[in-house]
């Protein structure tokens, strides 16, 4: 192996010794404490541990790396305190996410390190936000992002190398290309020779390095972000190298050639450069054994502290209160009592354009919304006032943005995320769930980030322009969701989601946009998230519905004059006023629950129980839901009008009644 040290000075050469030693020293350690049963699961990173040091040397302190399964050495050359390190290996609170998550899934800011969440691909995404928020801000800084060969056959890896292209983003996609994932070959898992093919097709330049030479990975870094920092842009690095143990302990290795261990056991990254300094009279063998029990002493010290440490405590209101960053809503009500009448669509339009006035710091993100104005105009002349780097086309890639919008809120800012339909976050459902939804109770990491979802049927648009998708993330811990039925809450809600740190999903109704128009005042306001109002109010039940069902349970009540209702928009379905609707069940003893969404496993069902279990005592007669048929939503209008809950609803409702 040939290492040329270009003007790398003695000191500095053993200085990388060190930092290279370091990870394998560590790891012989974790393969005792896992067979011990002290820690769960071990990723090695043994012979590949040239392209953590080398890359992470070749980044300044400031600028960020997201790592993967098999980068300890990025941690330690990032120098984070080792007794941390091993105490998050043991889910202890020392680590860095109070035990909430395992190995290397987690972030440090004050190491500007974004850990993995166990997806592969989904750092990619994210990355290039990050670097998004440098550019923005006209900081020349490189970030850079680290896949596997096998993860990059991940869409997410298409998507976020493609972003970065057309935005020209000063990202590092650094390959390890170790030519395993987990148990399957290169050459089952792609067609192409090397990944060095793969960055003209989407316009970035590439590198490669071996990754098991330290000299060679270090330069190639090094120059690669000094490039990307003079001028923004992409550049791929494939690092060549071999994964010497098994994919994680418990699997073995058995589906190994023979011989190709030996093979590339004769590459290994660390020997190697120890012979060169050697030869070179830089190393003495007296030297690195000195290195060797100084930083063994070091990791022993670190290990007894992480094992001395008490196992984590559960507190479920700890936990609970975690999910969320801790905000106290500041309700802003209008300056004067100036108002305009607007149609929805206006209003949306109008909040949007104050909280961008507001928050210089937000940034709005979607397809066809800058000079298009979006499919549905909502974003129409925002670029005129904002520009194009605050109102930004994107491609077709809603994973790549999702994860960009976390990006931005690792640097501090706000993003706002037009779906084009609701129905497409399916394309990104994995970043809001696995990493949006996680990122606070995992890493303390605010998700400063509002996906506003056009929603709903009623417009034959058929099955993949119709649905109601708010109740994939009802479920989901860690996302709150407003669902406004109205210009006035359309406007406010939207300033309070953007105003508050947490992510948000912001449902509008499509079919809202131009049909419903009202008197909204024309100064910033915000409407309070999680609280209920009553539309209509009665004695004989309670009906709570949100979003469209608030127009077919109004038009209803107008036809049946015998019925005397309190009628409940919800507003906020997580978190969902339990108060409102408990007060008003009290007084009427009976409830039905209206949703646009299908029946089964809706929102409804959610709230029908919880009715159930705690007001049981005030009820008078079973607790009613209605919703639309268990079938995807058809085109046709009738079909679509029978699919659709409100002439079912009208006859659930006239039953309780009269119960
Ligand atoms: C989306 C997703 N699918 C599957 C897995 C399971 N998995 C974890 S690591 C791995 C192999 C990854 O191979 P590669 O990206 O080449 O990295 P390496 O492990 O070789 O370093 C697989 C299949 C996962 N974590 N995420």
């Amino acid at each position: 192996m040939k290492f040329d040290i270009k003007k790398l000075n003695p000191s500095e050469l053993l200085s990388m010794y060190r930092s290279l030693l370091l990870p394998r020293l560590i790891e012989d350690k974790m393969l005792i404490l896992l067979r011990q049963g002290k820690i769960s699961k071990w990723f090695s990173g043994y012979g590949q541990e040239a392209i953590s040091v080398g890359a992470t040397l070749a980044m300044t302190e400031d600028e960020y790396i997201l790592p993967m399964h098999r980068n300890l050495g990025i941690f330690t050359t990032r120098q984070v305190p080792l007794h941390r390190l091993f105490a998050q290996f043991q889910g202890k609170v020392s680590g860095f996410t109070k035990g909430r998550d395992r190995s290397f899934h987690f972030g440090s800011k004050e190491h500007h390190l974004v850990g993995m969440i166990s997806h592969l691909g989904a750092q990619l995404g994210v990355a290039d936000g990050i670097a998004l928020a440098h550019q923005l801000k006209g900081q020349q800084k490189a970030t850079l992002v680290i896949s596997g060969d096998g993860g990059a056959s991940e869409g997410d890896f298409h998507e976020a190398l493609n972003l970065a292209a057309v935005w020209q983003l000063p990202v590092i996609f650094l390959i390890e290309n170790n030519h395993w994932g987990l148990s399957t070959p290169s050459s089952e898992q792609f067609n192409m020779k090397t990944f060095t093919q793969k960055g003209p097709g989407y316009g970035i330049q590439t590198r490669q390095a071996d990754g098991n030479n330290l000299l060679e990975v270090y330069h190639t870094v090094q120059e690669a972000a000094e490039t990307i920092r003079q001028q923004p842009q992409p550049i791929l690095i494939e690092c060549m190298t071999f994964r010497i143990r098994g994919h994680e302990e418990a699997s073995g290795t058995k589906y190994y050639p023979e011989g190709l261990i030996e093979e590339w056991s004769k590459k290994d990254p660390i020997s190697n450069f120890e012979s060169f300094l050697k030869d070179k009279k830089i190393l003495s063998e007296e030297k690195s054994e000195a290195i060797k029990s100084e930083l063994n002493q070091q990791i022993s010290e670190a290990i007894n502290l992480a094992n001395e440490e008490e196992l984590v405590k559960a507190e479920t209101n700890k936990e609970v209160n975690d999910l969320f960053a801790s905000y106290q809503p500041k309700i802003t009500i209008p300056k004067s009592r100036r108002k305009n009448t607007l149609r929805f669509v206006d209003a949306i339009s109008e909040g949007l354009k104050q909280s961008l006035i507001r928050y210089p710091e937000l940034v709005v993100m979607g397809q066809d919304i800058a000079e298009y104005g979006g499919v549905f105009k909502v974003t129409e002349g925002l670029v005129e006032t904002f520009g194009k780097n605050r109102i930004r086309n994107t491609p077709i890639c809603e994973s790549a943005v999702l994860g960009a919008a976390l990006g931005l809120s690792i640097q501090g800012m706000k993003a706002v995320v037009e779906m084009q339909f609701a129905d497409f976050v399916t394309c990104g459902f994995n970043q809001i769930v696995n990493n949006i939804a996680m990122s606070h109770y995992r890493w303390g990491q605010l998700a400063d980030v509002v996906v506003r979802m056009p929603t709903g049927a009623g417009v034959g648009a058929g099955p993949y322009h119709s649905q109601s998708t708010e109740a994939w993330f009802f479920h989901t811990p860690g996302l709150k969701i407003v669902y406004p039925s109205n210009p006035y809450d359309a406007k406010g809600l939207l300033n309070a989601a953007i105003e508050e740190t947490n992510p948000f999903l912001y449902f509008e109704h499509k079919a809202l946009y131009r049909s419903k128009t009202q008197n909204v005042p024309q100064d910033y306001y915000t409407v309070e998230v999680g609280k209920a109002k009553y539309i209509s109010k009665g004695e004989d039940l309670t009906i709570i519905t949100y979003g469209m069902g608030v127009h077919w349970a109004m038009d209803i009540l107008e036809e049946l004059d015998d019925i005397e209702a309190d009628l409940v928009d919800l507003r906020t379905l997580v978190p969902w006023d339990k108060t409102t609707v408990e007060q008003s069940i009290k007084k009427t003893g009976k409830a039905i629950i209206l949703h646009e969404d299908n029946l089964t496993g809706g929102i409804g069902a959610e709230i029908a129980a919880w009715i159930g279990e705690y007001c049981f005592l005030s009820l008078d007669a079973p607790v009613m839901r209605e919703g639309s048929l268990d079938t995807p939503v058809p085109f046709a209008k009738r079909l679509e009008d029978n699919f659709l809950p409100k002439n079912r609803f009208k006859e659930k409702l006239i039953e309780l009644h009269q119960f």
